[in-house]
This record gives structure tokens, C-alpha cells and sequence, in this order.
């Protein structure tokens, strides 16, 4: 999967079409030349949707369109003929997109397939001088033309929902863990650091539950800066987690440890505060790499730290704890 180039996030500006034109005229033939009027209205203009797809997951197909336009309702015709309406334009977005109306500042949130939503309204058509006869005015002159249709400048933004996120830096074993829950095979695991470019997603089945989770690119000093080729951008497919799995890499330094889940949390800090709100699960991984005394001096400066998430010390390599990792996942999401 590729995600880094899609985009997920746009912004248009909207206009609807405008209502065609009343017209005046007179009927006319071979025997009548001087019949009432018969100028029609004009058509509506066509006003813009936008609907929910399930097929598409991004804003790729509007890519490059700053500005789309409604059709124009048609003006009025002669024997009283009203003109055509504009076509309504729907325009497709993926399932949970957030609409920011940007100067009502009114948000939606569309979680639904094949939703419509309304969004500029097409402009009223104009009158015909047909509508104007009356006792006292035989031959009207008067019409009216087609209002513009409105105009509006919109916010769209795909937003992830995910059971799970995997975050930690470099190296630490976060593909190695999505590879052991989602017993997905193919999942690119190497001893060097940026071995993932990209989140993957993935599925864990615990009992009857299914969970997503997704794994990311690791997090450093510094990612939260635009100029990084790696930045936190992906920090998007985490923010909605119910659960997120902190990975620290065990067989370091301890003093490194802790400055690494400091690390972490200010890059997230950068990114969207609220990220910290969600339950975290601290996963020290490579337990096989050290040995028990230097996992009780970790969990007293743990609670010496008043650190009080939960915290697990475990072994993709030798699959030591994952058994337990994944009964505390599942508990969290039954009472959750
Ligand atoms: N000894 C040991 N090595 C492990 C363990 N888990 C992962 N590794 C190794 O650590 C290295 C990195 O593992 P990955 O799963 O690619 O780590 P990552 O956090 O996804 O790395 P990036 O995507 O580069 O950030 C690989 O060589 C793994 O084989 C473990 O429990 N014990
Ligand atoms: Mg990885």
C-alpha cells in the first residue's frame, strides 16, 4: 500500500449554477400577429451534493480542482416553454470525511455509504412575461432573470478510524509486533532503522473480536518538522485510536529508555496534543536481549516515575508475552 501520495485532505471552492432567464415574447403565427405573451421561465440551476462512496478512499479524483461549477439552469422559451434545469452535480467522497463549511464554520462528519449531502444550492430561475399578464396589462414587458447560484469554499479531510496504533522509534520491533498480532506474512522486517515507510493495516482476531490496527514509520527527534522527508503526517491514522501501542526497545541503555518515551511524546505534543489522551500501552520489546534483573530495575523507575500506563515486557523473536499482551487488548476493548 502506498498512502503517502494520496490525498486526504482538499480544499474547493463550490458554485452552483445560475437560474436561467425569464423571457419575454409574444406568440406569433401565420393568422396571429399580435398574440399574448407567452415568454417562460427559466430552469433551476443545478445545485451541488456531496455524496459518501464506500469504492474510493481519498481525494485523488479531485486532485487539481480548485473550483467546480454546477450547471446553469437554461433560460425560458417561447409557447411558454420553461428552460431546462441545470443537472445537480454529486460530487463522490469517501466514508468518514469531515466537511468544514469554511466560513460557517459548520463541520460534518459523514461515517455512512451513499450519503448526499447538500452543499450549494442552485440559483432561482427567472420569470417569463407570461407570468406578468393581467386584466390591465395585456402585453408585459416585464421578466425577471435567474438568481446566481451560492458560493462556497469547503474543507474536506479523510479521517482514519482505527482500533489500534503502533508507534516507537527506530528499530524498535513495531512491524515485528503487527506482524505477530495480524499474523500477516508479508510485512517488511529489517535491522536497520525506517525499514517501514508507510502505515500498514492490518487485522488482530482475538476471540470473536476483530480489531485494525496499524503500524507506522518510526518516530524520531525532530519528525514533526516539514522539512523531515518522514514527518508525523501519519500521526492522522493514530489520532482516532482507541488504543495505542507505545513499543520501546529494550535491550538499550535504561537512561535511554525513558528519554525515549520523552522523545515521543513531545514529537506527538507537536503533532496534536490529544493524541496523549488515548490509552496507551508501553511495550518493551526484545526481552530476550536482557535479563531479569534489568526488567525489575526497569518497573521500579517506572514507579519511581510515577509512570502509570500499562506495561509489558515481552519477545517477538521468542514470543515471550504476547499471549498476555493480547488478553489485556481484548479486555480493554470488551470494557471499552
Ligand atoms: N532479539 C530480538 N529482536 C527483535 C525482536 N523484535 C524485533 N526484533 C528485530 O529488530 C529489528 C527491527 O524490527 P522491526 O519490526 O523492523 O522494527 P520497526 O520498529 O518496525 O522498525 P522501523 O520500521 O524501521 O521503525 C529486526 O531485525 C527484528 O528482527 C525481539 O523480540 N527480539
Ligand atoms: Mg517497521
Amino acid at each position: 500500500m502506498n498512502n503517502n501520495n494520496n490525498i486526504y485532505k482538499i480544499k474547493i471552492k463550490l458554485i452552483s449554477g445560475k437560474g436561467g432567464d425569464g423571457i419575454i415574447s409574444f406568440y406569433r403565427n401565420k393568422y396571429i400577429n399580435k398574440g399574448g405573451p407567452d415568454g417562460g421561465n427559466g430552469g433551476k440551476g443545478a445545485n451541488i451534493y456531496l455524496e459518501t462512496n464506500s469504492n474510493i478512499d481519498s481525494f485523488n479524483h479531485l486532485k487539481n480542482k480548485k473550483v467546480i461549477k454546477s450547471e446553469n439552469g437554461k433560460n425560458g422559451k417561447k409557447n411558454n416553454c420553461t428552460g431546462k434545469n441545470g443537472k445537480n452535480l454529486y460530487i463522490k467522497i469517501p466514508i468518514n470525511t469531515k466537511i468544514t463549511i469554511l466560513k460557517k464554520k459548520k463541520k460534518y462528519l459523514i461515517k455512512k455509504n451513499n450519503i448526499k449531502i447538500l452543499i450549494t444550492k442552485g440559483g432561482k430561475p427567472g420569470i417569463g412575461n407570461n407570468k406578468f399578464k393581467s386584466s390591465i396589462n395585456r402585453t408585459p414587458l416585464q421578466y425577471t432573470k435567474g438568481k446566481k447560484g451560492e458560493k462556497l469554499n469547503i474543507k474536506l479531510e479523510k479521517i482514519f478510524f482505527y482500533d489500534i496504533g503502533l508507534i516507537g522509534s527506530p528499530n524498535c520491533g513495531k512491524s515485528s509486533i503487527f506482524k505477530k498480532l495480524t499474523s500477516i506474512k508479508k510485512i517488511k522486517i529489517k535491522n536497520y532503522p525506517f525499514t517501514t515507510l508507510d502505515i500498514q493495516i492490518g487485522i488482530i482476531r482475538i476471540k470473536k473480536k476483530k480489531l485494525s490496527i496499524v503500524d507506522t514509520p518510526a518516530i524520531v527527534k525532530g519528525s514533526h518538522k516539514k522539512k523531515n522527508k518522514l514527518s508525523i503526517k501519519f500521526l492522522k491514522y493514530i489520532k482516532n485510536c482507541k488504543l495505542i501501542l507505545h513499543i520501546l526497545e529494550i535491550n538499550k541503555k535504561i537512561k535511554y529508555i525513558f528519554k525515549n518515551i520523552d522523545i515521543i511524546k513531545k514529537e506527538i505534543f507537536k503533532y496534536d496534543k490529544n493524541i496523549y489522551k488515548i490509552k496507551q500501552f508501553l511495550i518493551l520489546n526484545k526481552k530476550d536481549l536482557i535479563n531479569i534483573k534489568i526488567i525489575k530495575n526497569i518497573k521500579n523507575i517506572f514507579i519511581k516515575k510515577k509512570i502509570r500506563n500499562k506495561i509489558f515486557f515481552i519477545s517477538t523473536k521468542k514470543n515471550l508475552g504476547i499471549n498476555k499482551l493480547n488478553n489485556k487488548i481484548y479486555k480493554y476493548f470488551n470494557n471499552n
